[in-house]
């Protein structure tokens, strides 16, 4: 990108009204935390495929996530998984992401893979496996204080495979009796994060199936409690934007998990299937910013990657997955809001759709260039990656590192 198609750019979008100034400082304020896990093996219901290179150790997943951090400068957190991430000392894991640049995000929970869970955990008809469960819960909050986490992500794999399995209302108030007791022992400035999930890994009901289920505890638990949206768990064809803007509007968006499917969880890059989806999704997320009564929620919505690369190498994939979503945030914020408004008052449903759209086909490449050679970084963090020597001396690492 030379500096005349940059300034060229710049040029036509300032005759248009835009405020490029104030763009820049906000794809610069960006923070897109990355996942531990998505550093590590992973696969298919069918198979865990290895690569050469994986971390072996919570440490090195650390240390691959500082390197997408020194290449797109806005990834300076990592979202841990327990007990994959169980270590030893951590005191010694959080000097080391402080080491590299890097702080601990949000600490998330297993409650998907002992064999007392085969039923449920937090809504298991064992009380002993409840209980279980629950002490799983409170070990992770034990460990957001050491790490100073001040996210606990809950994602509940519960549910039944079969009519007449379990009791639907017997479930759902072992779970408020669960949450409540995990929301008060939340450090002081924490929230907890309640994910939702259609199917998968159970296929008749899951215990938490949509986003009003979510927000119906988060509701009744309290301000500590939010709600998050992964993009690969709804059903097909739902509007995930409208979700957004209705949790954005309650103060009940808490955050997301980023990937992209084409059918169910598919946890693929993201934007690589829709990137559409998510410039919509985004402009939800800009316009909840620009609006006084809803920017308190939208200026503290956490966004995270939810991951698994299963045949991509996993630190370019990420990378990818950073880029896209700033993109989409970008043209989200080339929109004209007054524009667009007087559009939707007026009636005018031609011009405030061309006026999304148009946002939508802008090319930001120019815009994304400009902001990240004023944070110091190189216009484009794959070919930075790509050049740099990590990727080769990872590959010491060998092959059978950490997966699930
Ligand atoms: C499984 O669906 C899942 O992808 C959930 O989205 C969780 O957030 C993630 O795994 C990590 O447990
Ligand atoms: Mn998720």
């Amino acid at each position: 990108m030379t500096h005349d198609q940059i300034s060229l750019w710049v040029k036509v979008q300032e005759d248009k009204g835009l405020d490029v100034e104030s763009v820049k400082t906000r794809l610069k304020n960006m923070v897109i935390e990355t996942p531990s896990w998505g550093y590590g093996d992973s696969g298919t219901r069918f198979k865990v495929f290895k690569q050469q290179g994986v971390p072996r150790n919570p440490f090195e997943k650390l240390e691959d996530a500082a390197e997408v951090q020194r290449v797109t400068g806005v990834c300076p957190t990592v979202a841990v998984h327990i007990p994959w991430d169980k270590v030893e000392d951590y005191g010694a894991f959080k000097k080391h992401a402080q080491d590299l640049g890097l702080r601990i995000g949000a600490v998330n929970p297993n409650l998907f893979q002992d064999d007392d869970y085969a039923l449920g955990s937090l809504c298991n008809p064992r009380a002993e496996v409840r209980q279980r469960a629950l002490a799983h819960m409170l070990e992770c909050v034990e460990i957001m204080n050491k790490v100073d986490s001040n996210i606990l992500s809950l994602w509940l794999a519960d549910g039944t495979n079969y009519p007449g399995q379990d009791d639907f209302r017997k479930r759902k108030h072992y779970l408020m009796d669960a949450l409540t007791e995990v929301y008060q022992a939340l450090p002081e400035d924490a929230r907890i994060l309640i994910e939702y999930k259609m199917f998968e890994p159970a296929f008749y009901h899951t215990d938490l199936a949509d986003w009003g289920m979510a927000f119906n505890y988060a509701l009744k638990l309290g301000d500590k409690a939010q709600v998050l949206v992964d993009l690969g768990h709804h059903a097909q064809g739902t509007n995930v934007a409208h979700i957004v803007s209705t949790l954005l509007d309650e103060g009940k968006l808490g955050g997301f998990h980023f990937n992209n499917r084409k059918y169910a969880d598919d946890d693929l890059m993201v934007g690589t299937i829709d990137p559409y989806e998510l410039f919509l999704i985004s402009l939800e997320l800009v316009s909840g910013e620009q609006d006084p009564a809803t920017s308190e929620c939208a200026d503290n919505v956490s966004y995270m990657i939810d991951q698994s690369h299963n045949i991509e190498k996993k630190i370019p994939a990420m990378i990818r997955s950073v880029m896209n979503i700033q993109t989409a945030f970008a043209k989200a914020l080339l929109v004209p809001r007054e524009e667009l408004k007087q559009a939707q008052e007026k009636g005018d449903v031609i011009r405030a759709e061309f006026i999304v759209k148009e946002a939508f086909e802008t090319d930001v490449r120019p815009l994304l260039a400009m902001v990240r050679q004023e944070m110091g970084l190189q216009p484009d963090p794959l070919k930075a990656y790509v050049e740099g020597p990590y990727d080769k001396k990872i590959l010491a690492r060998g092959i059978g590192g950490q997966g699930w």
